[in-house]
């Protein structure tokens, strides 16, 4: 039998699926320090992993490593060169996520507005007295300009739902969508600078790179309208926390809604600090169903790439299919 590591904690059952076909090595317990996961992955054919970073050195150490599966549309934590040289196939589960990370967006997205976190601490302090006509005024949705940086699958799910608000959608991307999702969307090719100065919402759905490391930094928050709010559910790095975190405090911005950091599970201090900022610890695929979905997903790309189960040697979502039925280097 062949032997897999499966990294994290993840739903009983879909271990039971992988031990119709493996010898399952699972971390069932706290996240693995780099030592612990390259030393348990030496003698393994696949892992099963979420957000795990897997490089030259984890992939040098495991010769017949064959497949690293990540249950996660994004694999940043895979060095994709390593993994190429090594002809070590990465696989992820886009797709499956789309539509509860849009809603998640959208949940964020109105919770900076409407000030929903920040008017709740001060209840839950005791404040409450009196109505106010003035108390916790936010900035509306419906008739707003969304602006959307990164216009994938993700994207295109989360201005979807901007129909129903009777909003304007502006959109960047690395390239322009086909003109019929144009149209469908209701959505405006613009410059990030374009869309940063004209949105009241601007969202942020793109994959991390080196590229677009710090893609919103002080410059680029100077731009947007005092009354507009950011939202992070892409990834951390995407922004750099310390400018937006100075940019709230200051007012340059009105509020955020973040699900991702720099750094992340450990946050920039001064984002604690202040209180118009909506924070949740990276849940915005977390349904029930959906990260049913996800691990199920990160399993069949297994199973199927180790050339078990009934689509054997054909995974569903590699990453770099050119070295499938290659010799692991
Ligand atoms: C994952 C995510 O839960 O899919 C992604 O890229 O950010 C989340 O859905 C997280 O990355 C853990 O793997």
């Amino acid at each position: 039998m062949q032997k897999i590591l499966v990294a994290r904690p993840i739903f009983p059952d879909v271990i039971e699926r992988l031990e119709q076909y493996f010898e399952v090595d699972w971390n069932n317990g706290d996240v693995l320090s780099a030592d612990e996961f390259a030393r348990r992955l030496a003698d393994k054919d696949g892992a099963l992993t979420a957000g795990d970073p897997v490089g030259p050195a984890v992939l040098s150490a495991a010769p017949r490593l064959r497949v690293v599966a990540n249950m996660a549309v994004g694999y940043n934590n895979f060095d994709m060169a390593a993994f190429n040289a090594s002809n070590v196939l990465g696989t992820n589960t886009p797709d499956v996520l789309n539509e509860s990370t849009a809603d998640f967006g959208w949940a964020l997205m109105m919770a900076a507005a409407r000030r929903i976190a920040e008017s709740e601490h001060w209840l839950r302090a005791g404040h409450w007295q009196k109505w106010a006509y003035d108390g916790f005024l936010g900035s509306d949705i419906h008739g707003s300009t969304l602006g959307v940086i990164g216009m994938g699958r993700i994207g295109q799910a989360l201005a979807r739902r901007a129909r129903g608000f009777n909003m304007q959608v502006l959109y960047h991307n690395r390239s322009q969508v086909a003109p019929q999702i144009e149209a469908e969307l209701n959505a405006q090719y613009v410059s990030k600078e374009e869309l940063l100065r004209r949105a009241d919402h601007v969202v942020l759905v793109l994959p991390y790179t080196k590229e677009n490391h710090h893609t919103i930094g002080a410059a680029e928050l100077a731009l947007m309208k005092p009354t507009a709010t950011l939202t992070n559910i892409a990834r951390g790095g995407i922004v750099d926390d310390a400018a937006l975190a100075e940019a709230l405090r200051a007012k340059r911005i009105a509020a955020a809604g973040l699900d991702v950091y720099e750094g992340e599970p450990n946050l920039n201090p001064a984002l604690l600090t202040v209180p118009n900022v909506v924070l949740a610890p990276h849940i915005a695929s977390a349904t029930e169903a959906t990260r049913r979905a996800m691990a199920n997903l990160a399993a069949d790309n297994l199973i199927a790439a180790l050339g078990e189960g009934p689509n054997a040697g054909r995974p569903a979502n590699p990453i770099n299919p050119e070295v499938l039925g290659k010799a692991r280097v």
